[in-house]
C-alpha cells in the first residue's frame, strides 16, 4: 500500500520554534520515525511538505490513482480551506485527518475543520506520535475496504 503524508503550513518549522507548544521533535524526526512504522506495517510511504494552499491541492489531485491513501495535517488550512475540502472529496483517495495537538481543546476557531467531513477519521492530540498512529489507522480502513465485499 502506498500512503502519501502531507504536512501543510509551518510544519517545516516543527522542532525549531515555540517548543513549548509544538515540542522539539522536527519534521525530519516524523518523517524518519514513519519510515520505521512504514516498514513494519509494509507499507510505502512517501513525505511532501507544502506552505502553499495550491502546493498542497496539487499534490492530493496527483495522488488520485497513484496513493492508496493520505495522513494529511493539514495546518492552519485545516480550519479555514474550503478548496482543500473539494480538493479530498474529488480525489477519490482515503484520508485520514492528524494533528500533533488537540485542536479541540485549543481555541474555538481550531475546533472546526474544513477536513474532517472528507475524512476517514482524525488523530489529534498525541503529538509526533500521531502520524505512526494514522498510519495504522488507514492501513486497518484500506484492509477493509479491501476485504469487505
Ligand atoms: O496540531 C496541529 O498539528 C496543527 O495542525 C498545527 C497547526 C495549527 O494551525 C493547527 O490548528 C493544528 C500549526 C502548525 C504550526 O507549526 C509550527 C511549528 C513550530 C513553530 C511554529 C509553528
Amino acid at each position: 500500500m502506498r500512503i502519501l503524508v502531507l504536512n501543510g503550513p509551518n510544519l517545516n518549522l516543527l522542532g525549531t520554534r515555540q517548543p513549548e507548544i509544538y515540542g522539539r521533535t522536527t519534521l525530519a524526526d516524523i518523517e524518519r520515525d514513519c519510515a520505521v512504522v512504514a516498514k513494519d506495517l509494509g507499507l510505502t510511504v512517501r513525505f511532501f511538505q507544502s506552505n502553499h494552499e495550491g502546493a498542497l491541492i496539487d499534490a492530493i489531485h496527483a495522488a488520485r490513482g497513484v496513493e492508496d491513501g493520505i495522513v494529511l495535517n493539514a495546518g492552519a488550512y485545516t480550519h479555514t480551506s474550503l478548496a482543500l475540502m473539494d480538493a479530498i472529496s474529488s480525489a477519490d483517495v482515503p484520508v485520514v485527518e492528524l494533528h500533533l495537538s488537540n485542536i479541540h481543546a485549543r481555541e474555538a476557531v481550531r475546533h472546526k475543520s474544513f477536513i474532517a467531513p472528507v475524512s476517514v477519521g482524525q488523530i489529534c492530540g498525541f503529538g509526533p506520535a500521531g502520524y505512526g498512529l494514522a498510519l495504522r489507522a488507514l492501513r486497518g480502513h484500506l484492509t477493509e475496504i479491501e476485504t469487505s465485499p
